[in-house]
C-alpha cells in the first residue's frame, strides 16, 4: 500500500504536475525509467497514464495489451476482459483504490475493469502471480488502479479524442486543495460507431448469412457503445494521515458484443468507497488504514437487436432472450503497520459480501419462462492476515505471509425442486446443497537479493486459493436446444501453488525485467461437458464446471532503453504454456506468445513512435470444448505528439496496414457459442487533445 501510494505520488510529480513540468520536460521517459526501476519489483509492473493517454485505448484491457504477461478476451469493441499469464476472471483480483468490484453480466459483458473510466485513474499497479496477501483471492495476481488526487490549489484537466468511426473520448477533472482539506470532480463520455476490421466488415458483419444470431439490418451500422461516468471526491488532512469519501456513477448504454448472443441494453453502476490511512496513531502502529466500500451494479441484456427476436410463433415480445441481472459487492477492512524487530509486521482483517442475481427470461415452447440463472447468491467472506517484511542484510530482504479465509455461500434463490430436476441428474452421485463452506489458508515467501548496484534478483513461493464463484457453483439455465448452463455446487476452492524467479536490471540508460514462473494448480475451475443424462427424456447435454489438477509455467521480458540523440527503445515478450494434468492436453483459452517493439525519438517538446506488436499462432488447443488454432499475426502503429505550455497533442494510426487478424481469446465456447471469431480493429486513426491547468 505505502509503495504504491508513494509510486502513485511519484507518477503525479513527474507526469502531470505542471509546475513540475517544465523541469521535467527534458527527461519525460527517463523519470520514468528512473521510476520503474526504483518502485517496480521484478514481479510486479505499472503502467503510466502517458502510456494510456497517448493511445486510444478504449478500456483497460486495451491499455495493458503491451504490458508483458497481459492479454485481453475481445468480446466487441469495448469491454475486453483481462488476461494474466494464462489466467482470467476469478482467477485475477481486480481492485480500484482497493475496493473489490464485480460485474453483472452472467456472460461477463461488464468484467470489473469496465466499471471505472480512465480519466479517473493515476496509476495501475500490477502483482503476477499469487503474492497479495491482504486481499482474499488473489490467485493469479492482483491489479490496482489507483484514482487520481488533489494537488494543493486548484487545477483541473480536459481531454478530449476523436478517431476513426467517430470514436469518442471526453473527460474533464477539476480539483481544489488546501492545507487541509481538498475536492476532486469529473466526468466522461465514450462512444464509438462498430468498428470495421482489416477485410473492411464491420463487427456486426461477422456472421453467416444463415446465422439466427446476426444482426438485424437496421442495426448493423449503430452504436458500437455509449458510456457516461460522473465521480467526486473529498478528502481531510488528519496529522500526516488522511480521510477520503468518494462516489462514482457509470452509465454504459446500448453496448453491443459480437461474441455473444446478446447485446446490453445498459450497465449501471455506483460506487462509494470511503478511506482512512492514519500515521503514528499509537506508539507501537506506524501506520492505520480503515476502508468500507460498497458497489452496485445493475444489467440488462436482450437480442433485441438480432435476428433470434423476430416474431414468430414462439417470440411473441421484442426479444427471444433477456437476462436482468444485479450485483452488489461490499467490504471494509481494517490493515496496522507495526515496527517489530528490525523488520516491519502489517496485519489486517477484512471482510466482503458479494451477492448476486441473474433472471433469464426465455421464450420456451409456447411461453417466456423465468429462471433464477443466478439465484441470488451471497458470498460471504471473512479474513485474516499476516505479512512481515524483514531487511537480512543492506542487499538482501526476506517478506513473507500468511492468510486464512472464512467463506460461506448461499444460493437464496435455488429451491431444492429445482435442485433435484435440473442439477442432479448430472451429479447423481452427490449430495448437492444450495449452501456451501471453505475455509483456505494462503501463504507467501519472497526474497530480494541487490546483487549488484543495477541489479535485483528476485525469488518467490506462494500457495494461494480463492473461492468458487456463484457462477461456478450455482448458475442453472435450462434451454430448448444446445447446451444447459449449470454450476457445480460441489466444487472445491481451486489452489495456485507457484515458484517464481525474476531478475530486474535498473541502469540510468536501461531498465529491463526478465522473469519466469511455474505453478501447480490444483482444483482449477475448469468448464466442461456433461454427457445428456435422458437420451430419450427432456434433458440435454451441459456445459458445467469441475475441478482438475493443471500446470502453468511461463515468462516475460520487459525493456526500456534510453539511446543517445534522444532516442528510445522498448521491447516486451510474453510466454505461458498450460496443461491439463488430468487427461495429458493442453488447457483452453491460454495466449499464445505475444510481444512489442518500439522505437522512439522524444526530446521532451515533440516525439514520434512507431510500435510493431505481434502474436504467434496457437496451436495448443483443447479439443474437448471445441476450441480451434489462431494463426500469428504482426501490426504496426505510428503516433506523434507535441506539447506545447499547458497544452499537448497526439495522433496516430494503429494497424497500419489494415491487417485482418483476430486474437486466440476472440470467440465464445457453448453453451452460447455462436461459432465466430471477432476481429480486431483494421486501420484506425486517432487524435487527442489535452489541456492542463
Ligand atoms: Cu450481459
Amino acid at each position: 500500500m505505502l509503495t504504491a501510494n508513494l509510486r502513485s505520488v511519484l507518477c503525479a510529480v513527474l507526469l502531470f504536475n505542471p509546475s513540475s513540468m517544465a523541469a521535467a520536460e527534458e527527461s519525460l521517459i527517463l523519470g520514468e525509467i528512473t521510476v520503474r526501476g526504483e518502485r517496480q519489483a521484478p514481479n510486479e509492473e505499472m503502467l503510466t497514464i502517458r502510456e494510456v493517454r497517448e493511445r486510444p485505448a478504449r478500456d483497460l484491457g486495451e491499455a495493458l495489451q503491451d504490458v508483458p504477461g497481459l492479454d485481453i478476451v475481445r468480446k466487441g469493441a469495448i469491454a475486453n476482459d483481462i488476461v494474466l499469464r494464462g489466467l482470467q476472471r476469478d482467477n485475477l483480483n481486480l481492485f480500484l483504490d482497493g475496493a473489490r468490484i464485480h460485474g453483472g453480466c452472467p456472460s461477463r459483458m461488464d468484467p470489473p475493469s469496465f466499471h471505472f473510466d480512465f480519466a479517473e485513474i493515476e496509476s495501475i499497479e500490477i502483482i503476477k502471480g499469487p503474492y497479495d496477501l491482504r486481499n482474499p483471492g488473489g490467485l493469479g495476481g492482483m491489479i490496482n488502479a489507483s484514482s487520481k488526487q488533489a494537488g494543493f490549489g486548484p487545477a483541473a484537466a480536459a481531454h478530449f479524442s476523436y478517431g476513426s468511426f467517430n470514436y469518442l473520448d471526453a473527460s474533464l477533472n477539476g480539483s481544489y486543495g488546501t492545507e487541509r482539506w481538498e475536492s476532486l470532480a469529473g466526468a466522461a463520455i465514450k462512444s464509438s460507431d462498430v468498428p470495421e476490421s482489416g477485410d473492411g466488415k464491420r463487427l456486426t458483419e461477422i456472421y453467416p448469412a444463415t446465422s439466427p444470431n446476426r444482426y438485424r439490418p437496421e442495426h448493423i451500422d449503430s452504436r458500437a457503445y455509449e458510456t457516461s461516468s460522473l465521480w467526486v471526491k473529498g478528502g481531510y488532512k488528519i496529522g500526516s494521515g488522511r480521510s477520503e469519501l468518494s462516489y462514482a456513477y457509470q452509465n454504459a448504454e446500448h453496448v453491443l458484443y459480437p461474441y455473444l448472443l446478446m447485446d446490453a441494453d445498459y450497465d449501471r453502476t455506483h460506487r462509494i468507497n470511503w478511506a482512512t490511512t492514519l500515521i503514528d496513531p499509537a506508539p507501537s502502529i506506524s501506520k492505520l488504514l480503515l476502508q468500507i466500500w460498497h458497489n452496485r451494479v445493475d444489467h440488462v441484456m436482450d437480442d433485441t437487436l438480432r435476428i433470434s427476436s423476430l416474431p414468430s410463433m414462439m417470440v411473441t415480445r421484442p426479444y427471444m432472450m433477456l437476462t436482468d441481472a444485479e450485483t452488489t459487492t461490499s467490504g471494509a477492512r481494517l490493515n496496522a503497520e507495526w515496527p517489530f524487530g528490525s523488520g516491519m509486521l502489517t496485519s489486517g482483517i477484512d471482510v466482503y459480501r458479494r451477492n448476486w442475481d441473474a433472471v433469464n427470461v426465455s421464450a420456451m415452447s409456447m411461453a417466456y419462462q423465468p429462471q433464477p440463472m443466478i439465484p441470488d447468491v451471497n458470498i460471504d467472506n471473512l479474513g485474516v492476515f499476516g505479512e512481515y517484511s524483514l531487511p537480512l542484510a543492506e542487499n538482501l530482504g526476506l517478506k513473507g505471509g500468511l492468510r486464512i479465509d472464512f467463506t460461506s455461500t448461499k444460493a437464496k434463490k435455488l429451491t431444492a425442486a429445482r435442485l433435484d430436476s435440473l442439477y442432479r441428474p448430472y451429479y447423481p452421485a452427490s449430495a448437492l446443497n444450495n449452501e456451501t463452506d471453505f475455509t483456505e489458508p494462503s501463504a507467501n515467501l519472497q526474497m530480494s537479493w541487490r546483487a549488484a548496484n543495477a541489479l535485483e534478483i528476485f525469488a518467490g513461493v506462494a500457495s494461494v486459493s480463492r473461492t468458487p464463484d456463484q457462477q461456478e457453483l450455482f448458475i442453472g439455465l435450462q434451454r430448448m436446444a444446445g447446451k444447459n448452463w449449470l454450476g457445480n455446487p460441489t466444487l472445491e476452492s481451486p489452489r495456485n501453488n507457484q515458484i517464481d524467479l525474476g531478475a530486474k536490471w535498473s541502469g540510468k540508460m536501461l531498465f529491463a525485467t526478465a522473469s519466469v514462473f511455474l505453478s501447480s494448480l490444483t482444483d482449477f475451475i475448469y468448464v466442461i461437458d456433461q454427457p445428456d443424462p435422458d437420451a430419450a427424456g427432456p434433458l440435454i447435454q451441459a456445459r458445467t464446471y469441475e475441478n482438475i489438477d493443471a500446470s502453468m509455467w511461463g515468462g516475460e521480458f520487459g525493456s526500456q532503453i534510453a539511446l543517445p540523440g534522444d532516442i528510445f527503445l522498448k521491447g516486451t515478450l510474453s510466454w505461458v504454456r498450460g496443461e491439463n494434468e488430468e487427461t495429458g492436453t493442453p488447457l483452453a483459452e491460454i495466449p499464445p506468445v505475444s510481444g512489442s517493439f518500439s522505437l522512439r525519438y522524444d526530446n521532451g517538446r515533440w516525439f514520434a513512435e512507431a510500435t510493431e506488436r505481434f502474436a504467434g499462432s496457437q496451436n495448443r488447443v483443447d479439443m474437448s470444448l471445441q476450441e480451434t488454432a489462431t494463426s500469428g499475426w504482426g501490426v504496426t502503429d505510428l503516433k506523434a505528439g507535441a506539447n506545447w505550455e499547458r497544452w499537448s497533442v497526439t495522433g496516430g494510426i494503429n494497424n497500419l496496414f489494415d491487417r485482418y487478424y483476430v486474437r486466440h481469446l476472440s470467440y465464445q465456447r457453448d453453451p452460447f457459442a455462436s461459432g465466430v471469431k471477432v476481429p480486431e480493429t483494421g486501420l484506425f486513426a486517432y487524435l487527442n487533445l489535452a489541456y492542463e491547468y
